[in-house]
């Protein structure tokens, strides 16, 4: 076996592994730069009392305008989400948030980062914008009992009317 030989594929995979790895950074920068992904821009977890969910926000589920910005309120309980279709205009932050009523639930929303552990009396809080209108579907992704293969959750994205 010639050394030289070898020498050569070595330079040669080296070079693609190279290539390789800008790329992988090039894609990288350039989804962020274009925010391609509906980004979560703040999260953070607050608690509220799963007793007494009718004293909270969650006593209407739902969207909701406040002081100009928008807010979805989605309690999971076994073995729903209210409301189970939610629907938000395309491009217009939205400030989603999630609790469970009774038991342990989970959410991850297709197409974002969006992606909350539902534990009763924790509320999970995140920001995003939806820019491509369409259908976003989700399950319950945390055992919950004997109905939760039937658990959805569906965001429709809207554009504005
Ligand atoms: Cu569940």
């Amino acid at each position: 076996m010639r050394h030289d030989v070898i020498e050569r594929y070595e330079l040669g995979w080296m070079g693609v592994s190279v290539v390789l790895v800008v790329l992988l950074f090039v894609g990288v920068l350039a989804s962020m730069i274009s925010d391609t992904l509906p980004g979560v821009v703040e999260s953070r977890t607050r608690f509220v009392d799963p007793a007494h969910l009718e004293t909270t926000a969650y006593a209407k589920p739902g969207l909701h305008e406040e002081n100009g910005e928008l807010h979805a309120y989605v309690v999971a309980r076994a073995f729903t989400f209210t409301p189970s279709v939610l629907t938000i205009p395309a491009g217009r932050r939205v400030t989603f948030h999630f609790t469970a009523a009774d038991v342990l639930h989970g959410v991850q929303i297709e197409g974002s980062n969006i992606n909350f552990e539902l534990i009763p009396g924790h509320e999970g809080v995140a920001s995003a914008t939806f820019r491509t209108p369409g259908t976003y579907t989700s399950a319950c992704n945390e055992y919950c009992g004997a109905g939760h293969q039937n658990m959805a959750f569906k965001l429709i994205v809207e554009n504005a009317k």
